[in-house]
């Protein structure tokens, strides 16, 4: 099976071309342009663990080693489609253009972070492992009645294709060609769970084959790869020849979450020590090294620019208006039960203490 899933490849771990087809898709600017994000989305990414690890936050789930495959996906996207993303995926929503702000207050359990985006059609992140994927599949097919050119992609990891969300959501898009990509990101674990231990399947791309779709298997460390892969299954889509699965395989570098201890179930060191040789941020930075199109001032200029905007919001999140004690209860169910009601007068009537 990997044999009929080959992995994708544009540039090996030395940044190195290994498929120059696309070449004139990747200009200075636009290469720079990946860079940029996956700088961001790293940097923030260290600010969310530092912010967890000091109580600022309550929890907080880490994405590095991923941010090739959530830069290149999201960057692959046209303005209207719709991202239904999972809890690792704020560094794809972020760089879909999800407001900043509003992710801190997100790890910041305020329900104002729970919000769908204002600019972007991006849901908020999906908690429950898969059932996003069936909503995703009903706004592609709504797009789809609408008889606008506009899909939806859908992140999800490993473990959740061994969900029924998973293959209902995929069953019924093939049957009705929705304009839809679900996108996988193979990070090896789910928790501590390893891929082999879940399942049988040499890969995941070949579950598409059950469905008569196209599976696609990619490198997920190279964001160029990810974008192409992606960019050409949007486009299948948006002409109407349904959806496609692809997956990036890609590796997470730290914990589960930040309640989680990883060396429990698998060679921490080892992680670490390949670490370097794998880095998605590395390997475009050597890219950018042989294309001699790499500043040292600009990168500067650019982490400058990701600090002061993140410590600017940082300090927006810790100076946030407080909490009404009652938005633990008004945004339960759309009409309130008599029992949620009576719990919110009794907490009321303590004065929000007890
Ligand atoms: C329906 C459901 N079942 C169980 C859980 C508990 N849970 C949280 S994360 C997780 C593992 C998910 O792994 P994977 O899909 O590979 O995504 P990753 O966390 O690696 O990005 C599980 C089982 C959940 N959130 N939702």
């Amino acid at each position: 099976m990997r044999e009929k899933y080959p992995l994708l490849q544009i540039i090996d771990q030395e940044g190195k071309w290994l498929d120059e087809s696309n070449e004139e898709g990747l200009l200075e600017e636009k290469v720079k342009q990946f860079y940029y994000h996956m700088l961001r989305i790293r940097t923030y990414d260290q600010k969310g663990v530092a912010l967890q690890r000091q109580g600022r936050i309550g929890t907080y789930v880490p994405f590095a080693g991923q941010e090739a495959a959530q830069v290149g996906s999201a960057l692959a996207l046209g303005n209207e489609d719709w991202m239904f993303p999972t809890y690792r995926d704020h560094g794809a929503s972020l760089t879909f253009g999800a407001d900043l702000d509003r992710m801190l207050l997100h790890w910041n359990g305020r329900i104002e972070g729970c919000l769908p985006s204002r600019e972007k059609k991006i849901m908020p992140a999906s908690i429950p492992i898969a059932t996003h994927l069936p909503h995703a599949t009903g706004a592609a097919m709504a797009e789809g009645y609408k008889g606008t050119r506009n899909a939806a992609i859908a992140y999800f990891g490993d473990g959740a294709t061994s969900e029924g969300d998973f293959h209902e959501g995929i069953n019924i898009a093939s049957v009705f060609k929705a304009p839809v990509v679900f996108f996988n990101q193979n990070n090896g674990y789910a928790i501590s769970l390893p891929v082999e231990k879940q399942m049988n399947s040499e890969t995941i791309a070949q579950k598409a084959e059950a469905y008569g779709i196209p599976g696609v298997r990619v490198d997920g460390m190279d964001v160029f790869a990810v974008y192409f892969a992606v960019s050409e299954a949007l486009e299948r889509s948006r002409s109407g020849k349904g959806p496609t699965l692809i997956e990036a395989v890609t590796m997470r570098f730290g914990a589960h979450t930040t309640a989680d201890d990883p060396s429990k179930y698998r060679d921490q060191a080892e992680v670490n020590r390949i670490r370097d040789q794998v880095d998605p941020l590395l390997r475009l930075e050597k890219h950018m090294k042989h294309r001699g199109i790499w500043e040292m001032a600009w990168r500067d200029s650019i982490e400058t620019a990701i600090q002061d905007e993140l410590e600017a919001a940082i300090k927006r999140m810790e100076t946030y208006e407080q909490p009404a004690v009652s938005d633990m209860f008004d945004h339960v169910f759309a009409e309130p039960t008599w029992t949620i009601e009576k719990q919110k007068q009794r907490i009321l009537s303590t004065g929000g203490s007890s």
